[in-house]
């Protein structure tokens, strides 16, 4: 809507303004007679040792409520929908004579209070207590620029991690945010004076600032809340906080809840899960499980040997793995070589046991965190290594039908994802495939040499649309030529995997004729249960 739109003017008003004053004039009244504080029945209105039932007939009653709305701003239609319901109900039920009660509280426990302050905080550093240091047209500036230097990347489609896995679309607090950009923009959409956000930066203030407007709200709404049994909740309430101590700790005595761990979003920083609505960006993206196949180096290249010499890591007793991330541990019998990137430094890290791990310092990071490592949050590398410097090393991969391999270069993977290093399937992986494909014809690259790269693999899976290898059937139908052919390959690999785990059935190994679907978890197993693998899991994009 533009701003120079003129503000309409309603006519005949006459009824709606009679009314807003009946309206106004019985929510006085209700007030000044404190119409909603129901109490109970006194001593004197029943004398001391009534049997309950004789009370209950004299004096019935009901209660109802809601789910304490959160305090994080005021209410939104959707709270005042579900308000209405219960509203209705003890309306209706004092119309029929009950003592009917409306107790309402106010929810402020955890994550999103916090985040919101933190990010009020963030900004106050960047744009001042008023926030006077910020400028819409410097913003937009910015954010032109930032598109006019990678205008490839809007163009590309979001491939989804998963194709077998539902994702929602539009995550809660986006719609919620009114599409504000800053933590102080959303404050003043809340119709909060400029010069008062600053306050927010502490998480308490919402909690005095926030559950009064909410009540003056439901007032106005006609409500017959009665509010002297309203609270707020947090250890800012110590009779609240400890009545849910008292819950927590008894449902943990009589076994109904217990402790236990899953893979979640962790925010290192708070030392915490870190929830959609604790997110500056990154809302909905959820953990990505892949299988770490361990790929264990069995002959050092010259260049190698001669870093390993220079940072004085001494190979004696250690076994060195180039750990590989992977959707399909179903299709490991096929692997015919480990790929890095040439662009990309890795770290060698001490994983324990005499152990020691080559991947990217985000992954062995996230690894950290993971129970995967000697100390949590600990990821120093012990010396780092560049992708070339790997390149032609002999390896000996888990499950592999070919016993030795080489690693080799691929230009496209992601330092961004999994850990930096692919394990090379190119019966089942289009991308493995044309790569291998160009690595044929390209003696002398990065130095390999032509028997390094392997051309003929087992088939592993069999599917009617595509054959027994389904990565050459796509490249060769969708006329891929090169790795770099992206967004064909994206569309091959998805149409590969979801062919492949619906309707695929094993023609190799130990789970021969049964389908991938089930054959998958059983080979994902059996690696683990070998030590040829574990369980790595990360946040499918970046979550701020
Ligand atoms: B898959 P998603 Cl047989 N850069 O493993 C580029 N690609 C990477 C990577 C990185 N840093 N880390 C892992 N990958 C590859 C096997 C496989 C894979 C087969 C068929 C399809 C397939 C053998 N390569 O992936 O973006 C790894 O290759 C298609 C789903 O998380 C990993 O699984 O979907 C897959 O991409 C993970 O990609």
């Amino acid at each position: 809507m533009s701003s120079e739109k003129k503000a309409v003017v309603l006519e005949n008003t006459t009824r709606r303004d009679a009314l807003i004053e009946i309206e106004s004039k019985y929510q006085k009244l209700w007030a000044q007679e404190k119409a909603f504080e129901v109490n109970a029945p006194t001593n004197e209105e029943v004398p001391y040792g009534t049997p309950l039932e004789e009370l209950h007939k004299k004096y019935p009653k009901h209660m109802t409520s809601m789910a304490y709305p959160y305090m994080n701003g005021v209410m939104h239609a959707g709270h005042c929908f579900t308000y209405s319901k219960s509203e209705f109900a003890t309306g209706f039920e004092k119309l029929r004579g009950k003592k009917a009660l409306y107790p309402l509280g106010f929810h402020c426990t955890g994550m999103p209070i916090c985040a919101s302050a933190d990010k009020l905080k963030r900004e106050v550093e960047l744009f001042g207590k008023d926030f006077s240091g910020y400028s819409a047209e410097a913003e937009a500036a910015a954010e032109e620029k930032k598109a006019a230097e990678e205008p490839k990347k809007e163009e590309k489609p979001k491939a989804k991690a998963d194709p077998t896995k539902f994702v929602a679309k539009k995550a809660k607090v986006a719609q919620k945010s009114g599409g504000k950009k800053y933590q102080f923009q959303i404050m003043q959409q809340l119709g909060i004076p400029t010069e008062e956000i600053h306050k927010f930066a502490d998480p308490y203030h919402w909690l005095s600032f926030f559950p009064p407007l909410v009540q003056s709200h439901v007032n106005s709404l006609g409500g017959s809340v009665d509010w002297r049994r309203s609270m707020i909740t947090t250890d800012m309430n110590p009779y609240y906080d400890s009545f849910i101590r008292w819950q927590v700790t008894r449902l943990r005595d009589l076994e109904k809840i217990k402790f236990g761990e899953r893979y979640t979003i962790y925010s290192v920083k708070d030392g915490q899960p870190c929830m959609d609505h604790d997110r500056q960006s990154g809302e909905g993206v959820l953990p990505q499980e892949y299988t770490a196949i361990k790929i264990e180096i069995t002959e050092y290249t010259e260049e190698t040997k001669a870093l390993f010499a220079q940072e004085k890591f001494d190979t004696t007793g250690k076994k060195v793995y180039l750990v590989a991330a992977t959707l399909r541990p179903e299709t490991m019998y096929g692997q015919t070589c480990c790929f890095v990137s040439p662009k990309i430094t890795y770290g060698l890290f001490d994983a324990g046991n005499g152990e020691y791990y080559i991947t990217t310092h985000r992954a062995f990071k996230n690894m950290s965190y993971q129970k995967l490592t000697p100390v949590r949050g600990k990821y120093d590398s012990v010396l780092d290594i560049n992708g070339k410097v790997l390149i032609g090393s002999k390896i000996h991969a888990p499950m592999a039908a070919i016993k030795e391999l080489r690693v080799l270069p691929m230009e496209t993977v992601l330092a961004s994802k999994g850990t930096g290093v692919v394990t090379c399937v190119p019966s089942d992986s289009p991308d493995d495939f044309i790569t291998t494909r160009e690595l044929l014809h390209k003696p002398d690259y990065y130095g390999i040499k032509k028997e390094w790269v392997i051309e003929e693999s087992p088939a592993i899976i069999k599917t009617s649309k595509y054959g027994d290898k389904c990565a050459k059937h796509l490249v060769e139908a969708l006329k891929i030529r090169s790795p770099k052919d992206s967004e064909q390959l994206a569309k091959a690999k998805e149409l590969a995997y979801k062919e492949g785990f619906y309707n695929g059935v094993m023609i190799y190994g130990k789970y021969s004729g049964k389908k991938v679907e089930e054959a998958k978890p059983l080979a994902k197993q059996d690696l683990i249960d070998a030590g040829g693998a574990f369980v790595y899991d990360e946040p499918e994009s970046v979550v701020i």
